[in-house]
């Protein structure tokens, strides 16, 4: 956030994967999260889900898959690292309810530590084997992606042909990552879905399995910030891709009109938060709900991030009428100086304001700008 200037977070609520990578590409630069909704883009595949990782790790922002998981913890597991989208694949961050109870936590938690160690030894493995992997991964940029987003599909994942011909049905033929996950999988008793048999069928060597090997950092902890200042070629370059981590925000409040989240439900949130702090990055919340303790020895001080929608800021050029309230379905809406100085909010979530925007990056940067100004504004008051 700090290198790039930005508290924005782009909702990326759009239809196919065109439209999805166009936004990520355009907007990229302005942005420190980027938020899917997978499940409403009609053409998502694992192609989709590199694609944007490669769009991540060259314009340094992470991707947050709004899933809002809300079940058992076995079927949470299971959406999260299986299905069609394999969530846990692709995005560092997602997000859940606590209503069926904190398990959902620990579920979830359990699953992101067995992608991201099964991804973490796959590559390493590829890596000692010296297969041509070597060199990607870590800051490398294999594959450039090319400057049409519709044309990553090809550059960003397809492998080379001399990979594509070793490529068959046979299981023995298989890279280390895609054994790995098909360890996983079955540990966990998760069919193989029909996008893995396609994408076998088609050569196109373990992409589910491999993004986050070869997009993703092997480390698990951010890279130091190798350069203060705005954000260059020179200091993303340093900063490296993401790194190989899943986080979750819980679902503490919404924005939408007459919703049934009460102050004793966002408290049991904040509790299961604190229980698991290694795995609970956050909230998606509609005020920042940190608790700071004075001196030492008071406890252990809360250091978690608050993302919120639900923000819209007048169209150009007609601030002076005011803002914009809501939409006919319920969305309530605040500027971003709300959210983030009076509310003690972090990052700001913005869909429409921006998606359905003229020039989305234009308004992407004017977001940027706000929003920053607000988070400077109060961090400097020394705020929480
Ligand atoms: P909008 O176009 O800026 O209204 O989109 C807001 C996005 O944030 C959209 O993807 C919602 O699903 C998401 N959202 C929300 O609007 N309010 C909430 O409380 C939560 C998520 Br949680």
């Amino acid at each position: 956030m700090s290198l790039k200037r930005s508290n924005l977070c782009l909702s990326a609520d759009v239809t196919t994967s065109s439209a999805l990578l166009r936004l990520a590409d355009a907007c990229g630069p302005h942005i420190a999260v980027l938020k899917t909704h997978a499940d409403i883009v009609g053409d998502f595949t694992a192609r989709t889900a590199a694609a944007l990782q490669a769009l991540a790790a060259r314009h340094g922002f992470l991707v947050f898959e709004d899933r809002k998981f809300g079940d058992i913890g076995h079927t949470v597991q299971m959406q999260y690292t299986g299905g069609p989208l394999r969530i846990a694949d692709w995005a560092p961050i997602t997000n859940a309810h606590i209503f069926p109870g904190p398990a959902v936590v620990a579920s979830l938690e359990a699953a992101a530590a067995q992608v991201v160690s099964a991804a973490v030894c796959s590559r390493r493995t590829e890596i000692t084997g010296g297969d041509d992997g070597a060199g990607r991964g870590d800051g490398g940029s294999d594959a450039e992606p090319a400057s049409d987003p519709t044309g990553f599909f090809d550059a960003a994942v397809v492998p080379p042909p001399a990979a594509e011909e070793e490529y068959g049905e046979e299981h023995e033929h298989e890279d280390a990552a895609t054994r790995a996950r098909r360890a996983h999988l079955a540990a966990h008793q998760i069919a193989e879905s029909p996008l893995d048999r396609s994408a076998r069928k088609a050569s196109v060597v373990s992409i589910a399995t491999t993004i986050s090997a070869t997009r993703e950092s092997l480390s698990t902890s951010p890279s130091a910030l190798a350069a203060a200042g705005p954000a260059s070629p020179e200091s993303l370059a340093a900063l490296g891709p993401p790194p190989m981590a899943r986080g979750l925000l819980l679902l503490a409040q919404m924005s939408s009109a007459d919703n049934a989240f009460t102050p004793a439900y966002t408290a049991l949130c904040v509790a299961a938060a604190r229980k698991h702090r290694g795995f609970v990055m956050g909230y998606v919340a509609q005020e920042g709900l940190n608790e700071v303790h004075e001196g030492e020895g008071e406890g252990e001080n809360d250091n978690f991030i608050t993302m919120t929608p639900g923000v819209a800021l007048p169209p150009r050029g007609q601030e002076e009428h005011g803002g914009v309230t809501g939409d006919a379905q319920g969305q309530r809406y605040n500027t971003p100086w709300r959210v983030v100085v009076e509310r003690g909010c972090d990052v700001v979530i913005v869909g429409r304001g921006i998606v359905n925007a003229e020039d989305p990056a234009e308004e992407a940067q004017r977001y940027r700008e706000e929003a920053w100004t607000a988070y400077l504004a109060r961090v400097r008051a020394h705020r929480p």
